[in-house]
């Protein structure tokens, strides 16, 4: 009886280092940073993510670091949310490897844009990660992290998305950090807007708004 017990405490301890928790950097390190306490309007159904998991969003990832796509960042992040307490966390580490993760919705396109908040977390020297926006997975909004730019831990932007070829019907939106060597965007708050987009995907473009 005592090797079974001894042997089944093996086995969760194994099974624990597997499905670890996801981290900002390679080597695991964070920095906590400044709050945000802005709030805002939702047309996206919980684009603020505050359902979290049990929510209408569906999220995947290639790692095996489960769990941390929707999340309160107060933990691993060091920050709060930009709206609310949950947040969407795409890309990271886990055990030392990039990940690939994102999240999508089956969203009523009744606006010509998608406007969200965003924090960026990327190494000196991480080249080629990038942020994808799909409908139907088509690519329509794409971002390279690149470092220092877009390094704005504890500072929270504003991106947008011309979608206006997909008003009037239901499709699969989805948001993916495509890794090389690794980078990680926080996002929150992703409203449906009309109009026409007043941004684009160069930084300085993005920045001067604000
Ligand atoms: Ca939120």
């Amino acid at each position: 009886m005592l090797k079974k017990v001894t042997f089944a405490l093996v086995a969760l301890v194994a099974m624990a280092s597997v499905a670890s928790a996801a981290t900002l950097t390679a080597d695991g390190l964070v920095i906590p940073g400044t709050p945000s306490t802005e709030i805002g309007v939702r047309d996206i159904i919980d684009g603020s993510f505050e359902l979290g998991l049990a929510g209408p969003w569906t999220t995947f990832s290639d790692s095996q670091c489960t769990g941390d796509v929707i999340l309160d960042p107060t933990g691993v992040w060091g920050v709060p949310a930009y709206d609310g307490v949950y947040a969407a966390w795409v890309g990271g580490f886990c055990s030392g490897t990039p990940i690939n993760s994102g999240f999508c919705q089956d969203v009523l396109f009744d606006g010509e844009a998608i406007t969200w908040w965003w924090m960026g977390y990327i190494e000196a020297g991480h080249v080629g990660n990038h942020v994808d926006m799909t409908v139907d997975g088509t690519v329509v909004w794409t971002y390279e992290l690149v470092y220092p730019d877009d390094h704005t831990y504890g500072s929270w932007n504003q991106f947008a998305a011309d979608v206006t070829a997909y008003v009037g019907g239901t499709h699969a939106l989805c948001v993916e950090l495509v890794a090389t060597d690794g980078a990680n965007m926080l996002t929150d708050l992703f409203v449906m807007s009309g109009g026409t987009p007043t941004q684009d995907t160069n930084f300085s473009a993005v920045k001067s708004m604000y």
